[in-house]
């Protein structure tokens, strides 16, 4: 067996007794799949993922890419190219595309829960397979010719990149200096240096199409100062024949370093230099002048989006990993006989401790799985155009307000429970016998890139709830107080809808004090910090709660297959879910009841120490 454990029983659960997707399914642009569609990808991919995508996923780890500087070129080891053929050979790269692209005609819920077994088997190969995804955005945002280019990209298989980051510009990307200067014949001559660019180069694909911000320069052109200043502009590693795609010369941007990571190492990490060695780096502008930074939040989105979803996969196939390793491993007597030393020695899954942190590890694994999915289900409503445009819009809006806690709780929640995970596993933990000490590596990077955790707890804040004045908000919060006034779970969820009640209490107070401080900044602009200080506080509490209301939801709908005929592993299925509920509720949700304290009497003592005290 390979180190991948997948749980499509999870996500069909998810995806068709929860949140209901095949009452979407045939109809307008989902005319063309029911749910055997459906269940036959996941089913499909699932087979594909266990086994040809995750083989490389150690050997690449432990033989990454070289970088050669005379060529400016990385080679990627054999394993993975393997992998990634076997990936674009089954046509995986349709899923996510618009069907007039070429997609497979189902939703995002399913193209993102399938998109979870790339991204737990092997995430690299999501990565480098992001081409036709971006291709769609060159599509929605292109001119004519530019369309054509985008089939170009999809039809010979190249690669694409998002090139926004510089040595002075991380999450402040408005500080970015490269500048694009305009050129009689249309083309603009890019010049600067960015760092950190995923898949900056491969010997995967013949070409590269390389999305990048950068500041436009040249006759009439207003500068601005930020990131509204910035432009995005196409800039391809080969020139090509604009009707056939064939190749020309080589243009002039080249990769001039990559990165020695700690994890993920596969996905090569590259310095990108523009314009410096002796051929002028070419790009063209999309769409127009100053658009660039929203052109790029549409990748952006989509990356945070899959950035959360692919930390959940690791996550889900850590706790597996961690459960499968429990039930096998013989240690010490069952507590309540600790002092008997001839008592017979017991699985760890015996020890109350070993329960708690397993339980703990599926409730995240499985709650934030729900998390994303229900994200998701309002990108469908978009995707489908169903609905009057209030509606449509309401969904656009629950759904940014949900991006940061899929990516950013997503990404937290992760790494914290795998360090549990690999715990649970005692020194075997600490081998490369096994996989988790890889899955912590690799999913690290998720909560620094596509925005550190304190940028999308302040994108929370101040844009999806502030700037939004509360409305997607206000819609979460509806729901969740009608699933609490319900009878859900026919009496058998009383006690934890009073938890989730208290829990949605304790968020909201912590958002009220949050905004007291805010208004108050406008007397007393220090008040500010005070915010500052509990943005992180308040996106994982709202996590928290989202978690504990999913899972709730999950149970409701447990219980009442369990009223009826099961299957024996069914009933397992089903019995867990009203296990992990419940425990979520009772021993997660009144944390935030401190939290609450905590936010609610802040103070700015914290901004006061002089550095030299830290
Ligand atoms: C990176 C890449 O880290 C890592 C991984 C690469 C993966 C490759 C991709 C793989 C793709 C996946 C393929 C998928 C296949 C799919 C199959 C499907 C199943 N929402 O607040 P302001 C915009 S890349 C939307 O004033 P500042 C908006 O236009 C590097 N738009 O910002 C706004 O104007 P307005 C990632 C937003 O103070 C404008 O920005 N780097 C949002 O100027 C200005 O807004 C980062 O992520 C939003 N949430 O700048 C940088 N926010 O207000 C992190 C802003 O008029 N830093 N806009 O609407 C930030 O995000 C900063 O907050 C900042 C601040 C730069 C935005
Ligand atoms: P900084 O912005 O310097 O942040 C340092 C610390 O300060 C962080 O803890 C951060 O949270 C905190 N901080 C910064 N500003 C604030 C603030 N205003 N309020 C509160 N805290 C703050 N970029 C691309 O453009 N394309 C890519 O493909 C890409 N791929 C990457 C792949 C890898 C492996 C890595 C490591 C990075 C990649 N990046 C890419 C860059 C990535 O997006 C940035 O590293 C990230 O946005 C953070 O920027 P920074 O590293 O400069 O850290």
């Amino acid at each position: 067996m390979g180190h991948y454990k997948s749980n499509v029983r999870d996500l069909e659960f998810n995806l068709f007794e929860v949140l209901g997707v095949q009452d979407r399914l045939g109809k307008g642009v989902l005319a063309d799949s029911d749910e055997e569609t459906a269940r036959g990808v996941l089913s499909e991919l699932n087979a594909l993922a266990v086994g040809p995508l995750a083989e490389s996923f150690a050997d690449a780890d432990r033989n990454p890419p070289v970088y050669d500087p005379k060529t400016f070129s990385a080679t990627l080891p054999e394993s993975f190219k393997k992998s990634y053929r076997a990936l674009w050979d089954g046509e995986w790269w349709r899923l996510g595309l618009p069907n007039e692209l070429g997609g497979f005609g189902l939703p995002p819920t399913v193209s993102w829960a399938a998109a979870e077994l790339i991204l737990g088997a092997n995430p690299a190969l999501f990565i480098y397979l992001a081409g036709p995804s971006f291709a769609a955005i060159l599509d929605r945002n292109g001119t004519e010719e530019q369309k054509r280019w985008a089939r170009i990209l999809i039809d010979r298989a190249w690669g694409a990149t998002m090139v926004l980051t510089e040595p002075d510009a991380g999450s402040d990307v408005g500080a970015g200096r490269t500048k694009a200067v305009r050129q009689e014949d249309g083309s603009w001559h890019l010049d600067g240096v960015k760092r950190f660019i995923t898949s900056g180069d491969q010997d995967l694909t013949e070409n590269i199409m390389h999305l990048v911000l950068a500041r436009p320069e040249g006759p009439g052109i207003e500068a601005r100062p930020g990131t509204k200043g910035l432009s995005l502009f196409l800039v391809p590693k080969f020139h090509f024949d604009t009707e056939t795609g064939e190749l020309g010369e080589r243009n002039g941007v080249f990769v001039t370093n990559i990165e020695h990571k700690m994890g993920l190492k596969v996905s090569t990490t590259c310095e990108l230099t523009f314009g410096q060695h002796g051929v002028p780096a070419t790009g063209w502008l999309l769409g127009e002048v100053h658009d660039g930074i929203a052109q790029m939040f549409q990748v952006i989105e989509y990356a945070r989006m899959m950035v959360g979803t692919k930390a959940i996969a690791t996550l889900s196939s850590g706790y597996l990993n961690a459960l499968e390793f429990a039930r096998e491993r013989v240690q010490g007597a069952d507590l309540p006989r600790m002092m008997d030393k001839t008592a017979p020695r017991v699985t760890i899954t015996h020890h109350p401790e070993v329960r708690r942190s397993l339980m703990l590890q599926k409730a995240y694994a499985e709650g934030l799985r729900a998390v994303y999915l229900y994200t998701a289900s309002f990108q469908d409503q978009v995707w489908t155009g169903e609905g009057d445009e209030e509606s449509r819009r309401l969904a656009e809006r629950v759904n940014d307000l949900l991006l940061p806690i899929v990516k950013g709780v997503g990404s937290e929640r992760a790494t914290e429970q795998l360090v549990q995970s690999l715990q649970i596993l005692g020194g075997s933990g600490f081998l490369q016998d096994y996989p988790i000490e890889q899955y912590i590596r690799d999913a690290k990077i998720d909560s620094l890139y596509e925005g550190t955790t304190a940028i999308q707890s302040m994108d929370f804040f101040f844009r999806k709830i502030v700037r939004d004045k509360g409305q997607a908000l206000a819609y979460l919060a509806g729901e969740i107080t009608r699933f609490i006034d319900s009878e859900a779970g026919n009496g058998r969820l009383k006690n934890e809808r009073n938890l989730l009640k208290q829990a949605l209490e304790d968020t909201q107070a912590m958002l009220g004090a949050m905004i007291g401080y805010l208004t108050a900044s406008q007397e007393d602009p220090a008040s500010i910090y005070q915010v500052g200080q509990h943005t992180v506080r308040l996106l994982m509490s709202a996590g928290d709660l989202l978690v504990g209301w999913q899972l709730l939801r999950q149970a409701e709908v447990a219980l009442a297959k369990l009223d009826g005929e099961v299957a024996a592993k069914d009933r397992a299925f089903y019995q867990g879910k009203v296990a992990v509920a419940s425990f979520f509720a009772k021993t997660v949700l009144p944390e935030l009841t401190a939290r609450r304290a905590i936010v609610t009497s802040a103070d700015n003592d914290l901004m006061e120490v002089d550095e030299a005290a830290f």
